[in-house]
């Protein structure tokens, strides 16, 4: 095995090391502890506290609850919010949120995410649409997410591999359902997926029968960790049996050579060396603009537009 990472070179910069980018490659995965510090997820933190209170006015304007529980922490508001209701009242608010909340912006944004991911795809970063936050809220069915390949959900996009970085806002673990893989089982093909019908999602799943004898690592975390993976890996998650949120968010990326998947939505250059006036600034992200469009005159923009396509094609 030694034999085959001998011939290793690094062809790309960022912050992870030789050894972590050879794991990475091997394995498929990578846990950075401690990525994220308090500091860094503040302003996600913030979306998402902004976010249960949207949901608490809902739900009390529809007499679903008499409280909005606005002193209850963190890690337990929306859980006490859903106390007494169902995975269907839940699930009106989708399994889980991309909601354009100026945190998470700042999140997608983070310079120790990108350079991290820079060893991984080169200095031209795209964030690519899909990016969730997931409220894994005690009891409900959907929160247990079921073996599946990432890939499943854009199976004609993207030859090459979409990095997806999953960092929790918890401490994730066995019993709030923390995330588990099979490792390097990101060289499989693409595996024929089923839908999920018993939680009232859509997600994709895999047959017992189809995970192989490859075997199951659990990864139990602290909050600000983030885990790195291959969009083919096979991974899932268990049921929350706590009586908090297990929060995270589970962030994508590629290099802009790639399809920018708009049938997903509206990704965006989170940095460039060749156009770093393209990278999207706050104000972009929030109306949506189109990747590398930018700001100027309608020529210079189609002007630039031409030039991007001659510089990635
Ligand atoms: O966060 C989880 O529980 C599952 C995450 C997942 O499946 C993903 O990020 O693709």
């Amino acid at each position: 095995m030694g034999g085959l990472f001998m011939a290793f070179h690094r062809t790309t910069r960022g912050s992870l090391s030789d050894e972590q980018l050879m794991q990475y490659n091997r394995d498929g995965y990578l846990v950075l502890e401690d990525l994220l510090d308090d500091a860094d997820m503040e302003p996600p933190r913030q979306a998402m506290m902004e976010k249960v209170s949207m949901i608490a006015d809902e739900l009390f304007e529809h007499g679903l609850i008499t409280d909005k529980l606005t002193n209850e922490p963190f890690h337990y508001r929306l859980a006490k919010l859903f106390d007494g209701l169902t995975d269907q009242h839940f699930l009106q608010f989708g399994r889980s949120w991309r909601d354009r909340l100026e945190g998470y912006f700042h999140l997608l944004r983070n310079p120790k995410i990108l350079d991290a991911v820079e060893s991984l795809v080169g200095e031209e970063i795209f964030a690519n649409p899909v990016y969730n936050t997931r409220p894994k809220v005690p009891r409900v069915a959907a929160g247990a997410v079921p073996w599946h390949q990432d890939k499943s959900y854009w199976p004609d996009s993207n030859a090459n591999p979409v990095v997806t970085v999953w960092i929790s806002f918890v401490d994730a673990t066995f019993e709030n359902g923390c995330l588990h893989i099979k490792p390097r089982t990101q060289n499989t093909k693409l595996l024929e997926w089923h839908a999920e019908k018993l939680t009232g999602t859509s997600y994709t799943a895999l047959h017992e029968h189809q995970l192989g004898s490859r075997k199951t690592v659990a990864l139990p975390v602290k909050a600000g960790t983030a885990i790195l993976f291959n969009d083919r890996l096979l991974h899932m998650s268990t049921p929350n049996n706590s009586d908090h949120v297990r929060w995270s968010v589970d962030l994508r990326y590629q290099s802009t050579e790639q399809d920018p998947m708009p049938q997903h939505g509206i990704g965006f250059l989170a940095r460039s060396a060749k156009f770093p006036d393209r990278v999207a600034t706050l104000a972009d992200w929030l109306a949506e603009r189109p990747e590398h469009e930018g700001g100027g005159s309608e020529h210079e923009q189609l002007q630039r537009s031409k030039d991007a396509r001659g510089s990635l094609s």
